[in-house]
């Protein structure tokens, strides 16, 4: 799935739209790309991210938008849920045919690291400062992950059912291996990103009960996600830089 002409070093104008839409105008790109990033309270991550990744995804030629999920209520953080809201909610938008899911934290450093969909599932965060750029196991799918349509609906999304931190990545890892896919990862060289620090934040302790769900992912992927989603729109604001979508997704009590 290669892109016509438009990574291949002609720069164009960028088209503009409200809703942190950008396309490039001279080319026609191959790939539709939404990038969704779960949210809450990171406001300074969120501006440095916007003001660092829209140069770079217009530099790359992307046709793209960008959609931040918050999670409204102060129940415990569910960062593969507001993924799948973030899919369900921006397939409305426009015909993508990318998703980039992201954590808000992440700044690609080499344009060369394209922000877009290859024939397998693509962990794109396999080469991070914080981690020496070298990838601490092999198996890791956190941080920024690329799945066709197609690719994110054969694993039917991500679970619902992670609340607070940790397990949710390699819970998706073990759906990717069991649809019959593999993991694609870039070049490291090409790869090498920045992590803006920060503490745990309140509301996102460790998940229990994570290692059950991680090792049963073949078998539970049929029932949990994307088809069982389940969740209320509390707004859905297109501002310059970003749509958001504000969500109410409930709580691991329900
Ligand atoms: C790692 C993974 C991340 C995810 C997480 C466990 C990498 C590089 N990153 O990141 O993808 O698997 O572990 O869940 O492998 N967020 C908010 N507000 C909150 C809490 C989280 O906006 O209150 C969002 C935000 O986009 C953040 C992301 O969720 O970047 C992941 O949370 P984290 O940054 O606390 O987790 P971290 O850095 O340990
Ligand atoms: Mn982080």
């Amino acid at each position: 799935m290669d892109d016509t002409d438009c990574t291949h070093g002609r720069f164009s104008p960028d088209n503009w739209q409200f809703g942190g839409r950008g396309m490039p105008q001279l080319c026609k790109a191959l790939q539709k790309i939404a990038l969704i990033i779960p949210y809450r309270n990171r406001d300074k991550h969120l501006k440095t991210w916007l003001h660092y990744m829209h140069p770079f995804l217009q530099k790359q030629q992307g046709d793209y938008g960008i959609y931040v999920v918050e999670q409204v209520e102060d129940s415990t953080f569910n960062r593969a849920k507001l993924m799948n809201v973030g899919f369900t909610e921006a397939s409305k938008d426009y015909h993508y045919d990318c998703f980039i899911f992201s954590d808000v934290d992440i700044i690609l450093m080499d344009e060369r690291n394209l922000y877009r969909c290859s024939q397998n599932p693509k962990h794109m965060a396999n080469s991070l400062d914080k981690f020496n750029f070298r990838l601490p196991y092999q198996t890791l799918f956190g941080g920024i992950v690329a799945f066709t349509k197609e690719q994110f609906l054969k694993v039917n999304g991500f679970s619902n059912l992670f609340w607070g931190w940790g397990g949710e990545d390699d819970e998706l890892y073990n759906r990717v291996v069991a649809a019959g896919m593999k993991v694609e990862r870039p070049n490291p060289n090409i790869s090498r990103s920045r992590v803006l620090t920060h503490p745990r934040d309140p509301g996102n302790e460790e998940t229990r009960m994570s290692l059950h769900l991680i090792n049963k992912a073949a078998q539970f992927m049929h029932e949990d996600g994307l088809n069982s989603l389940k969740y209320e729109i509390v707004s859905h604001t297109k501002h310059k830089l970003f749509t958001k979508i504000t969500v109410n997704i409930g709580s691991s009590q329900q």
